[in-house]
């Protein structure tokens, strides 16, 4: 059952990211969702938080993606995917690996939306990167994932929240956790 519901997880949050719904994520997705990213916050072309918020965008693709791109044809497919990250063998990636990347993929996360540079994520700047990265969720959804990821109820999301909240999604077997909302309701 647990190892049934890691699948799910990593599944959704692939159907999630590929917004084509081709089956396939690559470097030039990541690419493409930086210059929407930039649009939507503002930044103006090749200014230092477009660079930033780029730079941030193939840090996720390197740390998150590219691993699991298991035949090496430079894209991700939903099985490669799926498979290291909860496939019957275990984890293909590295346990320590997997925990520095979550923490760098946080720090990315809250580095491009940050716009007003406070240092945390507010809901309008989670709601802008969310619609950018995860257009296919409701504002319900998105709303219920800042809920979950803001675990003091502080109204803000730190990076130490938000790597939480992966890290909860990704390798936490509780049926029902709130962090497994973070990508929208999880379909049966
Ligand atoms: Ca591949
Ligand atoms: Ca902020
Ligand atoms: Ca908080």
């Amino acid at each position: 059952m647990t190892d049934d519901t890691l699948l799910r997880k990593a599944g959704h949050c692939f159907d999630r990211l590929d917004h084509d719904h081709d089956g396939r994520l690559s470097e030039a997705d990541y690419r493409a969702l930086a210059a929407r990213a930039c649009k939507a916050f503002g930044y103006p072309d090749d200014s230092p938080r477009a660079r930033s918020a780029l730079s941030g965008y193939l840090t996720l693709w390197r740390t998150l993606l590219q691993p699991t791109d298991a035949d090496g044809d430079g894209a991700v497919s939903r099985a490669e995917y799926v498979d290291a990250l909860a496939g019957p063998d275990g984890r293909g990636i590295d346990a320590h690996a997997y925990e520095l990347s979550m923490g760098v993929a946080a720090a990315a996360f809250v580095d491009i939306a940050d716009a007003d540079r406070s240092g945390e994520l507010d809901l309008e700047e989670f709601t802008t990167l969310y619609r950018v990265t995860f257009p296919d969720l409701t504002a319900e959804e998105v709303r219920t994932a800042f809920e979950a990821v803001d675990a003091d109820n502080s109204a803000t999301v730190s990076t130490d929240e938000l790597k939480e909240a992966i890290r909860t999604y990704f390798t936490g077997t509780d049926a029902g956790a709130p962090a497994d909302r973070l990508f929208g309701t999880l379909p049966d």
